[in-house]
């Protein structure tokens, strides 16, 4: 029987979308530091291998994620820096995210990972389309702020900034505006779009910093476009057409495209290449486009997609998901912005722990170096200057600071993974577990000492967590630890007024099924098993799966409770609402 005609998803275009993706960023914070290190090719070390490097290192032939000996091979004089402590970076991230997100309108300012910042430009686009004057359009003014009409700049607007990207595009995007074009609504969005890009990108330049931008209508466009033109370039998508946009897609390698993951790689490339793929391969590589996969005969609809990419265990409507990828549709939104992270975790990898100290010594740092993120991203100082009618002088002034927690994560997760060589092929989720816990009080406190902190924290929760996940006493041979702390009160923008009362309810909260660990089982944690008088984990009162997977997130406290309690816990807040 013939398959059904296939038919596109349809793409909506009415949203203008930014991606900003910091150019070589760990190398720029390095040479920030030290500028002399610009004219030189800089690797930035990270466990052996070359996290990333300058474009200067890239010409010489060194990549992103090479190995040391290799990228040294190509490049003798290439000069390494550690760059292990990621909080250089994680300021430097946080600076430019707070820029792009003083200009934005709508507040839909979204961070992927450090160096990449999503923007929803679609209403200052639309306001500033109005401003138009279609007589002088070389000498327009693009509105920052609609409060105030002097915050903008001037533009040319015959012509888009930078690049642009597809075949109805590039030809007219050069000569100017002019014809029809002058009526096409979305080749005008994306024009006036193209010079916000740019000025935004000078703006992050003053700063110190290059970027690329990708400049389209949806998440997914706006990224991979972006890439097109690297570093220190923009490129517009101009996809006026389906088939601009199809065909821009189809010549992605399939893992390239972001949501296509390698599992699903690996199934579609052995559907088209019609044999069987290791499916453990993770490598960003991949034989087959995305074009090859969207123009297959056997694939015409989601429907078939389904067959291939469903089945137990699978996420629900994947096949419809990656069929609309496939054709260049994205409908996610940029997520508004945060003021405060909704967890924040630290991990780090080793080869194979094996000794009660050395797990003892690497929880301490991990807790100490989360502590800092923690008092880093959550903590504002509050200034407050002397009443009013006292003479001062400015210099005289005395101005108070005292300290408070915007947000405090509730909940305090351990994962653990064992040591795996690359060689062995497993998966970087091999056998990750985690357990948690409800987060100590004395972890917000500011008068007992950070040092104090992280020796509590590591003997009285992440050491008896970590026994409840590798509850033998031998052989753990630990390769990954991940501290995470999570479940945030407060992040609503309002902070946290009352610790003590928070920690008051979740404590009661918590005692409806509380249990104390009596049976004592042999652990080599000598000193935690001293202090086994810490509520135990919720997981461990289910007696949930090592993974914690049969646990809940509450959605009126945002607590993670195992799936059975969460009945009673709500009669717990339907009393609370009582009064009773
Ligand atoms: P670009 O954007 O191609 O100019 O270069 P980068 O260095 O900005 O690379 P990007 O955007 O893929 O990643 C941003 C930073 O994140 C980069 O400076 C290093 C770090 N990074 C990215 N991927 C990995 C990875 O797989 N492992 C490690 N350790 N670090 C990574
Ligand atoms: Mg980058």
């Amino acid at each position: 029987m013939e398959n059904p005609k296939r038919k596109p998803p349809r793409r909506k275009d009415d949203r203008v979308i930014l991606h900003f993706d910091l150019d070589c960023f760990y190398a720029q914070c390095v040479e920030h530091q030290q500028p002399a290190l610009k004219a030189l090719p800089l690797g930035i070390r990270q466990k052996g291998i070359l996290a990333t490097c300058n474009y200067v290192a890239r010409h010489r032939g060194v990549n992103k994620l090479m190995t040391l000996a290799e990228a040294k091979r190509l490049c003798p004089d290439l000069v390494v820096v550690e760059g292990e402590d990621l909080t250089p970076f994680r300021n430097v991230s946080k600076q430019l995210y707070a820029l792009l997100r003083s200009y934005s309108w709508s507040g839909k300012v979204e961070r992927l990972g450090l160096d990449e910042i999503y923007l929803d430009v679609t209403d200052m686009v639309a306001y500033n389309v109005e401003l138009l004057n279609r007589n002088c359009l070389n000498q327009s003014y693009f509105c920052l702020s609609r409060a105030d009409p002097e915050q903008g700049f001037q533009y040319d607007a015959t012509v888009f900034s930078g690049c642009v990207y597809g075949d109805d595009g590039a030809a007219s995007a050069a000569q100017g505006l002019h014809g029809d074009l002058v009526d096409n609504a979305l080749y005008i969005r994306l024009l006036l779009a193209s010079h916000l890009a740019r000025y935004l990108r000078l703006k992050i330049e003053e700063e110190g910093y290059t970027t690329a931008c990708g400049i389209s209508t949806n998440k997914l466009l706006a990224k991979l476009v972006g890439n097109k033109n690297k570093p220190r370039n923009q490129s517009t998508l101009l996809g006026l057409r389906d088939e601009t946009v199809f065909s821009f897609m189809d010549s992605h390698g399939l893992r390239k495209v972001p949501g296509i993951g390698s599992k699903i790689t690996r199934i579609l490339e052995g559907f088209v290449l019609g044999k069987e793929m290791d499916p453990n391969i993770h490598s960003m590589d991949c034989s087959v486009t995305a074009g090859q996969a969207r123009a297959h005969p056997s694939i015409q609809s989601p429907a078939v997609l389904d067959k291939l990419l469903g089945g137990p265990g699978s996420e629900r409507g994947l096949a419809g998901k990656v069929w609309s990828l496939l054709h260049g549709v994205d409908d996610t939104e940029v997520k508004p912005a945060r003021d405060v992270p909704t967890q924040i975790s630290i991990e780090d990898t080793y080869r194979g722990l094996n000794e009660a100290p050395e797990i003892r010594r690497e929880m301490a740092l991990l807790s100490a170096s989360l502590l800092r993120r923690m008092h880093l991203d959550l903590i504002e100082d509050d200034h407050a200057t002397p009443a009013q009618g006292h003479a001062h002088t400015q210099s005289s002034m005395s101005v108070m600071v005292s300290r408070r927690w915007l947000a405090c994560p509730k909940t305090v997760r351990l994962t653990t993974r064992p040591y795996t060589s690359p060689t062995d092929g497993k998966p970087y989720d091999w056998a990750r577990a985690s357990r948690s816990a409800p987060l100590p009080s004395y972890v917000f406190s500011f008068t007992i000492t950070s040092e104090q902190i992280v020796e509590k924290l590591v003997a009285e929760i992440l050491l008896p967590l970590f026994y409840k996940l590798n509850p033998s006493p031998k052989g753990w041979n630990i390769g990954l630890i991940n501290v995470c702390v999570t479940n945030m009160a407060g992040g609503d923008g309002g902070g946290v007024r009352d610790i003590g009362a928070m920690f008051r309810r979740q404590d009661d909260v918590l005692r409806e099924f509380t249990a104390y660990d009596s049976t004592a089982s042999p652990s080599p944690f000598a000193g935690a098993q001293a202090e086994r008088k810490t509520p135990l984990t919720s997981e461990s009162v289910s007696g949930a799966s090592s993974q914690g997977d049969d646990m809940e997130l509450c959605p009126l406290c945002e607590l993670y409770l195992p799936r059975f309690a969460l009945a009673a816990h709500e009669r717990f807040h339907t009393m609370e609402e009582d009064g009773s």
